[in-house]
């Protein structure tokens, strides 16, 4: 056993096949994940959590469509078809997704004005979720992200793990990406940059 964190993003019903945010093939991680769990003393989940009408959903925003981008306050901002609202079916955890040693969940996104993809900062970059504080407390220095989608709340996490001095890796094989523009491309070449170990691709 391994004394890392493996934290586990967003394996939510909307982000798999059938979803309102459908991840192409995002149920397809899940054996895998469930598999490598059992070889982490810590394991985290992050659940994206959003109130309806959150400022995220181009259905906030009139004249808006998903996948097209606004400025916010604390910068752009992609909107998105509404997803994973609290209560929800879609924003539960897929029923596949062993959660038996998930020794956390980390909520984001909940906050009607801002989004967060990051399991470590709400978009703002600045507003901390405390997982840092959680993981140094434990004195665990090792980070393994996998989950949904590689490219976004993955990837943002990533950034912010590495950022916080944390021994990132993420297991490419164990995500699953949204590609938006671009979108995988330029994050893996960021988390490559940013001293992000990429695995099993
Ligand atoms: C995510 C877009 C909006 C993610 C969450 O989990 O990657 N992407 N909300
Ligand atoms: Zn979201």
């Amino acid at each position: 056993m391994v004394k890392q964190a493996l934290v586990i993003v967003d394996v939510q019903n909307d982000f798999c096949p059938g979803g309102a945010l459908a991840v192409a093939g995002g149920d397809e991680i899940i054996p895998l994940i469930n598999q490598m769990s059992p070889g982490f003393e810590h394991v985290v989940l992050t659940q994206d959590w959003h109130p309806e009408h959150h400022s995220s959903f181009a259905s906030s925003h009139p004249g808006k469509a998903p996948f097209e981008t606004i400025q916010m306050p604390y910068g752009p901002q992609t909107l998105w078809p509404d997803h994973c609202i609290q209560g929800s079916f879609g924003a539960e955890f897929h029923k596949d997704l062993d959660r038996s040693r998930a020794e956390l969940i980390v909520h984001k996104g909940f906050r009607p004005e801002i989004d967060s993809y990051s399991a470590f900062f709400e978009n703002d970059r600045t507003t901390p979720t405390g997982l840092a504080g959680y993981l140094h407390e434990r004195e665990l220095n090792n980070v393994t992200l996998v989950g949904l989608a590689t490219d976004f709340c993955v990837a943002y996490s990533a950034l912010d793990a590495a950022g916080h001095g944390f021994d990132t890796t993420v297991r490419l094989d164990a995500c699953r990406a949204i590609d938006l523009n671009g979108s995988l491309e330029a994050m893996i070449d960021a988390m490559r940059k940013a001293g992000v170990r990429l695995a099993g691709a």
